[in-house]
């Protein structure tokens, strides 16, 4: 039996002198050297005593040692589980709980404050530092650069990766080694990748985006990745003249387009630039065009299916639009009962396919309720599609904050706001960023008789929640808008605060 993940993937560049990274230093590592690593992490694992289906829960900095541990997960076949290094030890608690992880992997720097959660759930500890360090590194020096591949099926659990809810606690979305490849294969295909390329890495690897889609898509491809540690534009643009591609959020494009140096000059190399987990706007794309001469790609997707719809690579890339659906993946846009809607018509997106996960850790209600028995997946998002296939995002059914490619739920902060001394109830709401897209604003209603300090309350919620979900502005209001059923009327609220962020142009 195979491992179908790992023989994909990796198998094929197991002996292989080609670069396949490239670092901040200039230093190359060649795949043979990479998978040498992957597979003294293999051995170490299992000297844990791990075993196949255990879930390592990693959160760790953006490194070569990171992305060999994922490759270590899939050949000893185990389940990976990646976590936001925004993550307080408070918001790990429940992923390690809920996930049961055997293991939690950490950065050195975290190693107290983490081994309380891993030990309150029974799991174990490692380190991992970005500089060669940590424990595991340690238990990995001296192993044999070669190691036995666990044989797995396609149906097999490749990896977990937690996305919250409107409602309730996060769930953790069960990746099939199938969604995995048949994602990857599909897209390696319809961009054209190949062993030439050289893909600019600048995304975190913790997420679909710069996991599933911009490694593995490179992996299939035996080509390279110039890896960086985070978006710097300084350093994408000192290495762009040596790659031939990047993937990125919105937020990459706009402070690309916002530096002077960024011209057809210095594209003239690439290839391809990719954009996607959140709207790119038409006016990005038309200025990209005006100013390099590339098309942004944009393709559309999310944790529970990996890309669903791109705009072709050689047909006409339209600015607004998600794309087609990609190869193998079926899309309808549906009432709530799942009913199709008349062709141009909005409705929620769905869809089925191979890329399509498993269904929710351990919470088959949940499931349910997104996943409808024919195999549709009910994205959440309300969408048209033109007579040509065409995509169109139009907006989202679902109460969710898009910042800078991030998720955060408006629900998660309010539970945290209104648990607070003096607030009475709160509504947190996205409205547009320039940088981000969309920031955060928390609308606040004092008890009666409170007066609140709204620097008090930004700061009780450090460590309560990452930095990255935490309103950027606080309004006090003496009551929320709600309609006559007594639902709180967002919309109103994004209309009353759309400037929060952004200068409006005075006549
Ligand atoms: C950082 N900060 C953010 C933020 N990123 N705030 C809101 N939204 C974000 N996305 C905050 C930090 O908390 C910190 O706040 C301050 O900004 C500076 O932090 P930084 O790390 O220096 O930020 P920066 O480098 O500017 O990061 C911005 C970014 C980054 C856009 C480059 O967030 C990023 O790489 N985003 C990509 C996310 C991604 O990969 N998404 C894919 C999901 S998969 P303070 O207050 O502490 O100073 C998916 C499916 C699909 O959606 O279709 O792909
Ligand atoms: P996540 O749950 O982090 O995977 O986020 C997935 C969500 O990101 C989707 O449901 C969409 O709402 C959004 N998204 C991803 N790609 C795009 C895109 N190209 N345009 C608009 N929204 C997108």
């Amino acid at each position: 039996m195979s491992n179908p993940l790992f023989d994909r993937l990796f198998g094929p560049h197991v002996a292989s002198e080609r670069t396949f990274l490239i670092l901040p230093d200039g230093r190359r590592i060649s795949y043979a050297a990479f998978l040498g690593r992957a597979a003294a992490f293999a051995h170490a694992l299992t000297g844990l005593g791990l075993v196949p289906g255990d879930r390592v829960a990693v959160q760790v900095d953006k490194s070569a040692d990171a992305l060999a541990l994922t490759a270590a997960c899939a050949q000893a076949g185990l389940v990976f589980l990646p976590l936001n290094t925004a993550y307080t030890p408070a918001e790990l608690d429940y992923f390690v709980g809920n996930s049961g992880a055997a293991l939690l992997v950490a950065s050195p720097a975290n190693a107290a404050a983490l081994a309380e959660v891993a030990a309150r759930h029974g799991a174990q500890i490692q380190t991992l530092g970005t500089a060669g360090d940590g424990t595991l590194a340690d238990l990995a020096e001296g192993q044999p650069a070669t190691y036995p591949t666990v044989p797995r099926a396609e149906t097999d659990l490749a990896a977990i990766l937690y996305t919250s809810g409107t409602t309730g606690r996060s769930k953790g979305a069960m990746l099939s080694q199938r969604n995995l490849i048949s994602n990857a294969d599909a897209l390696a295909r319809e961009w054209h990748f190949g062993p030439e390329d050289v893909l600019l890495h600048a995304l975190p690897i913790f997420h679909t985006h710069g996991l599933f889609v911009a490694t593995n898509v490179t992996l299939i491809a035996g080509g390279a990745m110039i890896l960086l540690p985070k978006l710097d534009i300084d350093a994408l643009i000192a290495w762009m003249p040596q790659a031939t591609a990047l993937m990125g959020v919105p937020t990459f494009y706009t402070r690309l387009l916002a530096d002077p140096r960024f011209d057809r000059a210095l594209t003239a190399h690439m290839r391809l630039f990719v954009s996607g987990s959140a709207p790119l706007l038409a006016e990005t794309h038309r200025e990209f065009e005006a100013r390099t001469g590339h098309r942004i790609l944009e393709r559309y997707g999310m944790t529970e299916t990996n890309m669903n719809t791109s705009n072709p690579y050689t047909g006409e890339r339209r600015p607004g639009t998600v794309g087609l659906p990609l190869p193998g993946v079926e899309l309808r846009i549906c009432d709530s009962r799942g009913t199709p809607v008349q062709p141009g018509e909005i409705g929620t997106i769905e869809v089925r396919g191979p890329n399509v996960f498993q269904g929710y850790w351990q919470m088959p209600e949940k499931t349910a309720e997104e996943l409808r028995p024919d195999g549709f997946f009910i994205t959440g998002d309300l969408g048209q599609q033109d007579a040509e296939g065409y995509v169109t995002i139009v907006g989202r059914g679902k109460d969710l904050i898009i910042a800078g490619g991030y998720n955060i739920y408006p629900k998660e902060v309010e539970e945290v706001l209104d648990d607070l001394p003096g607030v009475l109830e709160s509504a947190v709401i996205g409205v547009p960023h320039p940088d981000l897209g969309e920031g955060v604003v928390a609308v606040l209603v004092p008890r009666p008789g409170a007066t609140l300090d709204t620097a008090a309350i930004a700061a009780a919620l450090d460590g309560r929640l990452a930095r990255f979900k935490h309103p950027r502005r606080f309004v006090v209001v003496d009551a929320l808008p709600r309609n006559t059923m007594g639902k709180v009327q967002k919309a109103a609220l994004r209309k009353d605060h759309a400037d929060s962020f952004i200068q409006t142009a005075r006549t």
